[in-house]
């Protein structure tokens, strides 16, 4: 995959809100082309996979219990420089350090429910993409 794709999902908290349109709103007037994107539940299993890497954080066993408690999309965004502009569309991990018009602030209510997820890398945005989605759903 190139460096112009993201990875996101919109979390459990935002879709049971019925938040889906309004983001999908917010990202594809940004500017982002969508070119994978399912609704998908992740297992305990592989919540726990996906987020590996904060098997250590104190918080762990709170941010698998949230992601399977419900539905997600899971969905790889296209665009210029697409990690970086999509971490500043979404906003602060913490809405309440969001800056204002940005899709955490908008729709997140706290550190946990934080109703978005954007990679942090273009390496992290490779492997997150080939968790939820085969070469040929990417179109
Ligand atoms: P981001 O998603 O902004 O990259 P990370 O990588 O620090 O943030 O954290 C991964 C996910 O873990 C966050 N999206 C959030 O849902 C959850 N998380 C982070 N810090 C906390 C916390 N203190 N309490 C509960 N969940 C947290």
């Amino acid at each position: 995959m190139s460096t112009n794709r993201t990875f996101t999902m919109i979390k459990p908290d935002a879709v049971e809100k019925g938040h889906i349109g309004a983001i999908l709103d917010k990202i594809t007037t940004a500017g982002f082309n969508i070119v994978s994107m399912k609704l998908t539940k992740l297992s305990q299993n592989e919540a726990e996979a996906f987020y590996a890497v904060h098997k250590e954080r104190p918080f762990f066993g709170e941010l698998v219990q949230f992601m399977t408690r419900g539905p997600i999309v899971a969905a790889i965004l296209e665009k210029d420089n697409a990690v970086d502009d999509f971490r500043k569309l979404i906003g602060a991990t913490n809405p309440a350090e969001a800056v204002e018009g940005t899709i955490r602030k908008l729709y997140a209510t706290s550190v946990g429910e934080n109703a978005v997820h954007g990679s942090d890398s273009d390496e992290n945005a490779n492997i997150e993409a080939a968790f939820y989605f085969s070469a040929r759903e990417m179109y």
